[in-house]
């Protein structure tokens, strides 16, 4: 399965870095966004995840986010993602890269998490851009509101938004500086994250992707472990010895 070249790179220090996808989080319970059961089949994503759709339908918006934030109230990291968080104890240079919103990495114990596209579990202020935990699910106004009276939303990045500019250039540099590039449970279809691994590749990198299917970056990936990723990383752990 792991290919020797892998195994005796990762018994080396080395320089990791590691993006993730929906597809880390379905072993613990949170549907993917393409999946069969995927997020977006219930719902279009031009109609959900971007500010117009935000302008216009609110409460469709906040439903919504409020039916994930209850699936991610009711779930854990599962072996996966401790296993990530395993790496970056053994590594002395690991950044881990995410494009989930939610905040598995960190409950795993993963430190070190550049979160492209935000925080389910906390609210931004429209009008002011305060950020706060998110409004109590109890607090059941159709769309909440700021103390300054702007509504509130959640403070994830949607669709036509800019991703924040410190985290994008920090996930560039990684992705450029790294000797092993994990690719783990992303479609590898939205950008620019899906960018992070040619980036990655063009600069040298070892580009390893970890999917249950193929993907866009299959084709470019120097090694393709195909699985779960909840099943492969412990395996791929298991194969370093202790770097630090
Ligand atoms: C922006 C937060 C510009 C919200 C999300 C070219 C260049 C730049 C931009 C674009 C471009 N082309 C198009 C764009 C625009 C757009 C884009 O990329 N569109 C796509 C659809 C083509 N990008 C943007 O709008 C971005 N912003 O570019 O701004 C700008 C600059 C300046 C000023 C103004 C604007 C913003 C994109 C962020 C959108 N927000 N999420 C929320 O979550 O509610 S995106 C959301 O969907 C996720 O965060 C994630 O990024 C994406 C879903 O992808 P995946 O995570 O990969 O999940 P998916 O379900 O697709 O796949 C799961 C995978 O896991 C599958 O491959 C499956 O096989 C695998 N899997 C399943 N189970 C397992 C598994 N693998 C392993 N183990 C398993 N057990
Ligand atoms: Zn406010």
């Amino acid at each position: 399965m792991v290919s020797r070249k892998l195994t005796e790179m990762m018994r080396e220090e080395c320089r990791i870095c590691i993006l993730t996808g929906a597809g880390i989080s379905a072993e613990s319970g949170v549907p993917t966004f393409r999946g069969e059961d995927g997020l977006w089949k219930r719902y279009r994503p031009e109609e959900l995840a971007t500010p117009d759709a935000f302008a216009r339908n609110p409460e469709l918006v906040w439903e919504w986010y409020r039916y994930r934030r209850g699936i991610i109230r009711g779930v854990a990291p599962n072996p996966g993602h401790y296993a990530l968080a395993e790496l970056e104890r053994r590594f002395s240079a690991v950044t881990l890269i995410t494009q989930n919103v939610d905040g598995l990495h960190r409950r795993a114990g993963s430190r070190h998490v550049l979160e492209l596209h935000g925080n389910i579990m906390q609210d931004r202020c429209q009008r002011c851009g305060a950020v706060s935990a998110a409004a109590d699910a109890r607090n059941a106004e159709p769309v909440p509101r700021c103390r300054c009276g702007g509504l509130l939303r959640p403070h994830v990045v949607w669709f036509g938004e800019p991703l924040p500019q410190q985290v994008l250039a920090d996930a560039q540099a990684a992705a450029e500086a790294c000797d092993i590039f994990l690719a783990v449970g992303t479609s590898a279809r939205v950008y620019p994250a899906a960018a992070f691994p040619l980036l990655a590749i063009r600069a040298g990198a070892y580009l390893v992707e970890v999917n249950t299917e193929e993907t866009p970056l299959s084709g470019e990936a120097n090694e393709v472990l195909t699985g779960k990723s909840g099943d492969i990383l412990p395996m791929l752990l298991a194969g370093t010895g202790e770097q630090r």
